[in-house]
């Protein structure tokens, strides 16, 4: 047996809390998050998927219509790049076509969280470098887990008072 057929029925391979920033402004991204979340619910290395509410924002850093946001949380059996691999597919499979950075999307699936771990590749930053600065990112994130830490930046409760100016509406 091959040593990636051996891993992949290994039912101990240990698995990662992990936490997904969903956002959209283009089209129905409501509709299109009910389809990443059954793709993750469906994934052979997905478990325990989790979504917060739903939250409505202007634009932060960018121009277009109000976004719909929402953090996913799951557990991952896999690394951080197969993680990112696995959201690029979906966001390609649901008609994301890449034009310039932050510009109106239906659909943008990201990696915000992977478990305590931090990457630094030429492809992801986990922790996205952004998420502490963001309330549509940080809302739903506490809804989900109040206690959550981002590496090197500590409780992301801590951050929230300095994005409250953000304005965000549940939906
Ligand atoms: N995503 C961006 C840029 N700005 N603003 C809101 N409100 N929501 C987003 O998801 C968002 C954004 C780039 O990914
Ligand atoms: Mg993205
Ligand atoms: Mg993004």
């Amino acid at each position: 047996m091959s040593a990636e057929v051996s891993l992949q029925l290994n039912p101990t391979l240990s698995h990662t809390l992990c936490y997904l920033g969903l956002g959209g402004n283009l089209g129905h991204p409501m509709a299109l998050f009910d389809e990443v979340i059954d793709y993750f619910r469906a994934h052979s290395c997905a478990k325990a998927v989790r979504e917060s509410l739903r939250f409505e924002s202007a634009p932060v850093d960018a121009t277009g219509p109000n976004y719909v946001n929402s953090v996913l949380e799951l557990m991952w059996q896999g690394n951080a790049e197969q993680l990112l691999h696995t959201c690029m597919a979906i966001e390609s499979q649901l008609g994301r076509v890449r034009t310039t950075r932050n510009a109106p999307r239906p659909i943008d699936v990201d990696v915000l969280l992977f478990g305590q771990e931090t990457v630094n590749t030429s492809q992801l930053t986990v922790p996205h470098p952004r998420m502490h600065l963001r309330r549509f990112v940080l809302e739903p994130l506490l809804q989900l887990n109040p206690e959550i830490e981002i590496p090197g930046l500590g409780p992301a409760r801590n951050h929230l008072p300095g994005t409250l100016d953000q304005i965000v509406k549940a939906i």
